[in-house]
């Protein structure tokens, strides 16, 4: 109810002059001349900014869901330790002649606050947009794949020394598959779902990989993998190409960089970037994993990462694919059998469509596990 109430209140905003106001808060001496919804994003709203000034020309402008972000000031603050990290961390450690990488900049709405909060209680931020740059839903070449498994590396390599400490849990069980599970759990037994063949493999799907949810939780208790800061979301359309060169040069989408395992963040950027009909694909039957794709990112993600990964890391790096792509599905199902209250729909049967491709893609992992260890394998 509460994002169906967050959605009417966006429409209306979008039709009204509210949204050039807000816009306006974070538009420094520029005069607001455009604003279009922006991306893809599944939780947050976002629009591009145009203003008339020569200083900074666009920026992208969003709505915190605060239903989901409960704390959205200690998500700025994250934002804010880690960018600091980043600056100072390519200052000592310059990159090579040549390579472009940009973090996206905060910008301040007036009275110098890095969010503004509207007259109903909605919690607004701008950032920078990353110039000359583009992202895309899925794989568009073999250097593409380069280029993304190398931004999460580069990513991951920026923030190796930042302690996790240092930041705030800003979503309390994000990626702990066996909390997932249990509201699972909790969520079905209060829901009667239509019957139907699609349901039913899903809910089948669950009940066979129960035992596979707690696979890195057990490696983190066991002291085998550590809490690191990592991005938390780096599906292939939040890293940033330039147009020109066609190198990764930034990753957007700073909200859920707090701790976690690398494992997470590598399951996620491999379960988007080798689904080559992408997570929102209607042809779920045919969805698949590429072994070939795989072995490309993670060569580009070595080429960064190879100095801070243990024995451990390693070991685990299939679990973790398997288990994000599994993740992901049990949340869209979840949803589903909730009512669509967290990820955003265009269609009741939306968020049961996107569990049938990330259970189809898990079994494709499974179904080709051995290739993927073997790659893994090879890479040590
Ligand atoms: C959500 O809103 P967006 O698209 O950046 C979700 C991710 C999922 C992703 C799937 C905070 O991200 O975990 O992987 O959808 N973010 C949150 O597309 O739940
Ligand atoms: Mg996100």
């Amino acid at each position: 109810m509460a994002q169906n109430t967050n959605r009417m209140i966006q429409n209306s905003l979008q039709t009204s002059s509210a949204l050039t106001d807000i816009a306006g808060q974070f538009a420094g001496q520029g005069k607001v001349i455009d604003i279009q919804p922006f991306g893809s994003g599944n939780i947050n709203d976002t629009f591009l900014v145009t203003l008339n000034s020569l200083g900074e020309a666009c920026f992208v402008l969003q709505r915190i869901n605060t239903q989901v972000f409960r704390q959205p000031e200690l998500v700025m603050q994250n934002m804010r330790t880690f960018t600091e990290h980043v600056f100072q961390r390519l200052q000592c450690d310059p990159l090579s002649p040549g390579c472009r990488w940009q973090v996206p900049r905060v910008l301040l709405a007036r009275g110098d606050r890095d969010y503004w909060v509207d007259g109903d209680g909605l919690f607004w931020r701008a950032i920078s947009f990353i110039e000359g740059s583009q992202s895309f839903d899925t794989i568009q070449s073999t250097e593409h794949a380069k280029e993304i498994g190398y931004a999460l590396g580069m990513f991951h390599r920026l923030i190796s020394d930042l302690p996790s400490e240092q930041l705030a849990d800003t979503l309390e069980g994000f990626h702990i598959t066996p909390q997932y599970l249990k509201h699972y759990d909790t969520v079905l037994a209060q829901s009667d779902p239509k019957q139907s063949a699609e349901v039913n493999y899903c809910l089948q799907f669950v009940r066979d990989r129960k035992v596979l949810a707690h696979v890195l939780e057990t490696a983190k208790a066991q002291g085998k993998l550590p809490l690191r800061t990592i991005h938390g979301d780096p599906k292939i359309n939040n890293i940033m190409l330039d147009m020109v060169t066609q190198q990764a040069v930034s990753m957007i989408d700073l909200d859920t960089v707090k701790p976690g395992l690398v494992h997470y963040d590598i399951g996620d950027c491999l379960r988007s970037g080798c689904n080559l009909l992408g997570e929102e694909t209607d042809e779920w039957e045919t969805v698949r994993f590429d072994v070939d794709l795989c072995q490309t990112i993670l060569e580009g993600y070595l080429s960064q990462a190879r100095d801070f990964l243990t024995d451990y890391d390693y070991e685990y790096i299939y679990d973790g694919i398997r288990l994000i792509a599994f993740e992901l599905g049990l949340r869209f199902f979840t949803d589903y059998l909730a009512g669509n209250i967290y990820f955003k729909v265009k269609h009741p049967d939306h968020n049961l469509l996107r569990a049938l491709v990330q259970f189809r893609l898990t079994e494709s992992i499974e179904a080709q596990a051995s290739a993927i260890q073997t790659i893994v394998k090879g890479m040590r």
